[in-house]
Order: structure tokens, then C-alpha cells, then sequence
């Protein structure tokens, strides 16, 4: 294959995707040669180079059709989508498998010492979160009016600083939100990792390659279970 007709796969570069999408990729006999800080790695055995960046701008590339793959977890893809319809911009894209990393789930947490009886008691309130609007649709379906405060880091710190009442934030061990003085009350959005195709037209050759990828994590998924 040509340059222009690698198969292009985008990567967390480093973070809580990165090693679950790089031992997949080992697992499925995708063989590369990276060294750190390196945008791009070339396959040294197929026809593919991957992209390593930073996760928020995943869902980005694939939409556009910069890439024609990407591991991405599904909060982030479903954010973005929304951000994207929202702005009246495109999202499409193909999900080719949900698979087994990256689990976590979007909580709304509190202070303890509130008093929370359901989602109702945020009525009027400010909440904290990286994902306004997976929050603001979760509000729109509850009939509750309340305001996403958008912060891209810290956000377990926002009632204590006195920036918010409440959070939404991922949750995995629950660690962190015991550790900031704050409860777990309601999931909004359950995530796992998943593997996204764009949309539009793929040449033969890159989507024989997809689909004998797809084939190979199939069979490595089950000799998982
Ligand atoms: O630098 P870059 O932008 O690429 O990375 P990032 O810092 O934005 O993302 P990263 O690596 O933290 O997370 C990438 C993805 O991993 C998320 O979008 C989720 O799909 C998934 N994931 C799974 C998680 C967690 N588990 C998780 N626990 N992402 C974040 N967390 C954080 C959470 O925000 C909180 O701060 O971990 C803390 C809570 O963990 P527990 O175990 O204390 O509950
Ligand atoms: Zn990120």
C-alpha cells in the first residue's frame, strides 16, 4: 500500500486508554516500533500508522475523517458527539466493537453532608464536570434545572473550594471521591473502551484490513473470557 492508503489508528498517547489499546494492537500481531514522544508510529509488519494523542481530540479526528480508526472511551466519544450536534457540525462514525478496558461509570456525587433524596435536591444548584453535556441532557430527561460548570481538571475539589454544590465525575474504585469528603449518588452514563471506524468510503484494501483486525480482537476477546 501507498502512504495515503495505511490504515491510520488513533491512540491515547499515554493515560487510562493507552495500555489497554497498545496490548490489543501486541495482542492482534500489529508489531511497531515507537519511541517516546513520536506523533506517529508506523507498523513495521502492515500497512498501519498510529497517531498518539491526547484522548479529547479522538472522537475529533475520527468525525473528520483524519484517521480511520480510534480507541476511545465512550464518554468522551458520546460528549463529543452531543458538542458536535449541539454546534450543528457532523459526528458520524461506526462503533466496530466495545471491548473489555477503560471501564468506568459518570456519576452525580455530593458533599456528605448534603441532603440529596434523588436527583430533584440539584434543583437550582451548580454542578461540576468535564462533560456538560452528557450532565445537561441527564438534567433535560430528569425535568431538572440545574447548571453545568464546565472544569477540565480538578473537578472532586469544586464543592470544597465553594466552586459548585455537587460533581459529576468518572468513577472507577470510588477512591477519590471518599478521599475529597464526597458520595456517589446517581450514574448518569456507563463507559468502556470501544473501537470507532469513520464514516464515508473505505478503499478495498484498508477495509479487508479492518475487517481481518476486527476478526483477530474477536478472537483474542474470546480466548479472553
Ligand atoms: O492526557 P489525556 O487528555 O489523553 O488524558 P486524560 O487525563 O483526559 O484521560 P485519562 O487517561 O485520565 O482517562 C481516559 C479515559 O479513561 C476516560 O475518558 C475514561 O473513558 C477512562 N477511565 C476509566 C477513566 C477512569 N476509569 C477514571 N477513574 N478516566 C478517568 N478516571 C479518573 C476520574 O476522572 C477521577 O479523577 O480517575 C479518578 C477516579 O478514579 P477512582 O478509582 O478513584 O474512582
Ligand atoms: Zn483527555
Amino acid at each position: 500500500m501507498t502512504e495515503r492508503n495505511r490504515l491510520r489508528i488513533a491512540v491515547q498517547k499515554s493515560g487510562r486508554l493507552c495500555e489497554g489499546s497498545m496490548e490489543l494492537l501486541k495482542a492482534i500481531g500489529v508489531k511497531l516500533s515507537i519511541r517516546d514522544r513520536l506523533l506517529i508510529a508506523h507498523a513495521t509488519n502492515l500497512p498501519i500508522d498510529l497517531l498518539r494523542v491526547r484522548d479529547d481530540d479522538i472522537p475529533g479526528l475520527v468525525m473528520d475523517g483524519v484517521v480511520d480508526l480510534g480507541f476511545i472511551g465512550e464518554n468522551e466519544l458520546e460528549e463529543k458527539m452531543l458538542e458536535r450536534q449541539a454546534q450543528g457540525k457532523q459526528f458520524q462514525y461506526k462503533t466496530l466493537e466495545r471491548l473489555e478496558f477503560g471501564g468506568c461509570r459518570l456519576s452525580l456525587a455530593v458533599p456528605n453532608e448534603m441532603d440529596y433524596q434523588s436527583v430533584q435536591s440539584l434543583q437550582g444548584k451548580k454542578v461540576a464536570t468535564t462533560y456538560p453535556f452528557l450532565l445537561e441532557r441527564f438534567f433535560r430527561e430528569q425535568n431538572v434545572n440545574a447548571k453545568a460548570v464546565m472544569l477540565n481538571g480538578s473537578v472532586e475539589v469544586a464543592p470544597r473550594a465553594g466552586l459548585a454544590d455537587a460533581i459529576c465525575d468518572l468513577v472507577s474504585t470510588g477512591a477519590t471521591l471518599e478521599a475529597n469528603g464526597l458520595v456517589e449518588k446517581d450514574v448518569i452514563f456507563r463507559s468502556k473502551a470501544v473501537l470507532i471506524q469513520r464514516g464515508g468510503e473505505m478503499p478495498d484494501g484498508k477495509q479487508q484490513l479492518i475487517d481481518k483486525l476486527l476478526t483477530r480482537i474477536n478472537g483474542v476477546m474470546q480466548a479472553r473470557e
